[in-house]
């Protein structure tokens, strides 16, 4: 069993175990899972290179100790519940013995179409239990997932297919969301046309009543392969250190890059931090609301949780639909004890009044979570009071797609809280503040770049395909050190508050996005010479995007430009990046050097033009003050 802290004192004793013998903290959460081949040794790493191995020699297969490890034990016990779109369908269940079969079924098919270890099988589908099943018989058999979100473009799907070079693509025909009815599959066969040369086959998933269009060299229904299969299929050895996965995230230059996390360490870090943060005790019933196309849905809805032996609930609609008391009406009816949801959702529900929250009971609830972003001191308030009725602590959660695992964070009612506070690194993270000299900053009430010092079993492995860039963009910063890219701070308790990102992301709805790849999709418009895009503080997402944009010749209709603008980041990324505003401008600030001066740009989308700071060093000084008068 998992170790489970209970008290603060119990966090401080593993914590300081976790600095002073990391190798044996770890090598004790590693014990209690199933290994095929016990690792030899427990760590080897180098930050420079860097090359970072857990459980060195050890043999485990992960859906071994999510799945079959519970069939004597919990066989019956509700794995997990999936929720649909429309409150009028019934929701279904999968007992750790359904979920067990269904994945093997699945295992067995996608060996049965050529797929095995090391191969690469793309995700592009709804929230549908099917994608659950889909990504862990992926790991039954050691084929490497890669899951895209199905709110990504056919562009963005295919750039992201062609770098994985994935020789399958599982979808489904339709999704719903909302009112929304989404033809993913059709999304899918524009992707393949861009030319994804790599891809054999398209396993699709029927979720819908309308026709698709079929090519049958490639398409198989999921129905026509899976379900005749057999329920049993061995787990494949994998070496600690095989790829588990890959996920693509933004970062602050270029195309996304595709974060590798590996087998052995992912597993004991997204089962122990879960078990930890949200004080997940039997019987519970955890729910998650983000997405399996993010990193939270892949540590905190699929693995951490199944590996815990927890009863995890899937979404596939939005808290907005029917109306706004869906999350509250869900957690009614499925008796949620852990909900977990990002801050755009606690501002976008709290805006719309608390009388849809006091119609339901909530009084399940044991935890809130919230992750993607920082929390604003009012949305903190509100999910403590009218969620949470004060009885709820709630775990502030900092973590990113790279760390693969929550990192600081409260321990439900052990961490003492302090609203907007994420409060303390979890046992074994060795969080610490520099300077931009990489000087490491001491003492408390401080304010700095926030790094880690020590490896973690979840932690980055490489970039896939360009080792070289994980090494430039995590580690070359500071010298032995993981850069985070956020900045933080330490009050006078040791608390961190993270403020936000330092770099060129911007994190809109707490998705992250880079400023560099939304200009890019700008910059396909016909008409634009060139674009600087910037995030500023929106009341709802958290930021915006707010994009600068020089024209080739002048435009005549302004809201058709701003449409077309938009039509275009639709199409290059997703409606997810879509710029909230778009300002013509004739030139951008720049410095001799050419480098656009995003901190005034910055300010001005902000509505903050009293101090720009010194501007006569500039190329165009004069350009400013346009820029300034433009701003929407
Ligand atoms: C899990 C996830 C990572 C970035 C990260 C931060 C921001 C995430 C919090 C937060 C303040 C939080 N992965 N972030 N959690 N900021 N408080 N609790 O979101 O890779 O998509 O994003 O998100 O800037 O670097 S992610």
């Amino acid at each position: 069993m998992t170790l489970q802290i209970k008290t603060i004192e119990e966090y401080n004793t593993a914590y300081q175990k976790s600095v002073e013998n990391p190798e044996g903290f770890w090598a004790e959460q590693a014990e209690t899972f199933t290994w095929q081949k016990k690792w030899d040794k427990v760590l080897e790493w180098d930050f420079k290179k860097p090359d970072v191995k857990w459980f060195v020699g050890g043999t485990l297969n992960i859906t071994e100790n999510c799945l079959d490890r519970h069939l004597t034990t919990r066989g019956d016990q509700v794995a997990i519940i999936w929720e649909p779109n429309e409150p009028s369908q019934d929701f279904k269940t999968y007992t750790y013995k359904e979920l067990h079969a269904e994945v093997c079924k699945c295992a067995n098919a996608l060996k049965a179409q050529g797929i095995g270890k090391g191969d690469r099988v793309c995700f592009y589908m709804p929230m549908v239990a099917e994608l659950a099943i889909g990504v862990l018989a992926c790991a039954r058999i050691g084929a490497i997932h890669s899951v895209v979100f199905a709110g990504f473009s056919a562009q963005a799907l295919a750039d992201r297919v062609k770098d994985a070079q994935a020789k399958m693509i599982i979808c489904s025909d339709f999704n719903s969301r909302g009112k929304k009815h989404i033809p993913v599959k059709q999304v899918v066969d524009e992707a393949i046309a861009m030319g994804c040369d790599s891809v054999e086959k398209v396993l699709v998933y029927k979720n819908g009543r309308n026709e698709v269009t079929w090519n049958d060299n490639l398409d198989i229904w999921w129905h026509d392969t899976v379900d005749s299969q057999s329920a049993d299929c061995p787990a494949e050895p994998m070496d600690s250190e095989d790829i588990l996965f890959i996920l693509y995230t933004s970062g602050s230059t270029g195309k996304p890059k595709g974060v590798v996390h590996t087998c052995g360490g992912y597993m004991v870090y997204t089962c122990f931090s879960f078990k930890n943060v949200f004080q997940y005790d039997d019987g519970d019933i955890y729910w998650c609301t983000a997405d399996i196309g993010w990193i939270t849905g892949h540590s905190y809805i699929v693995y951490g949780p199944l590996l815990a032996g927890a009863t995890t609930m899937m979404f596939e609609g939005v808290p907005t639909y029917p109306n706004s008391g869906r999350f509250w009406d869900i957690c009614d009816k499925h008796k949620v004890n852990q909900f977990y949801t990002a801050p755009t959702a606690i501002r976008a529900l709290m805006a719309k009044g608390d009388e849809w929250v006091s119609r339901y009971q909530l009084d399940s609830i044991k935890v809130l979570g919230s992750v993607g972003e920082p929390i604003n001191i009012e949305a903190w308030n509100w999910y403590n009071k009218v969620v949470g009725k004060e009885k709820a602590p709630i775990v502030d959660t900092w973590w990113q797609t790279e760390t693969g695992g929550i990192m600081i964070s409260p321990l439900a009612n052990i961490t003492p809280l302090k609203p907007c506070y994420a409060t303390l690194p979890l046992p074994g993270i060795q969080a610490c503040l520099v300077d931009t000299e990489g000087n490491e900053i001491e003492g408390n009430n401080v304010e700095g770049l926030l790094c880690i010092k020590f490896p973690w079993p979840s932690m980055i492995r490489t970039t896939y395909g360009d080792h070289e860039r994980c090494r430039q963009v995590y580690f070359s910063a500071f010298e032995n050190k993981y850069f985070t890219g956020d900045g933080a701070r330490r009050d006078e308790n040791g608390m961190y508050r993270i403020i936000g990102r330092v770099d060129d992301v911007i994190n809109v709805s707490g998705h992250r996005m880079g400023t560099a790849e939304v200009e890019n999709a700008i910059n396909e418009h016909s008409n634009v010479v060139e674009s600087a895009v910037v995030g500023y503080p929106h009341d709802i997402k958290g930021q915006g995007i707010y994009a600068y944009v020089i024209t080739n010749y002048p435009v005549a209709d302004q809201d058709a430009f701003r449409k077309e603008i938009k039509d275009t980041v639709s199409r290059e990324i997703g409606p997810i990046a879509k710029p909230d505003k778009i300002q013509i401008v004739s030139g951008l600030p720049k410095t001799r050097s050419g480098k656009i001066m995003r901190r005034i740009l910055r300010k001005i989308a902000s509505g903050d033009t009293s101090n720009l700071g010194d501007i006569s060093t500039l190329l165009n000084p004069d350009i400013v003050q346009e820029v300034k008068d433009g701003a929407i």
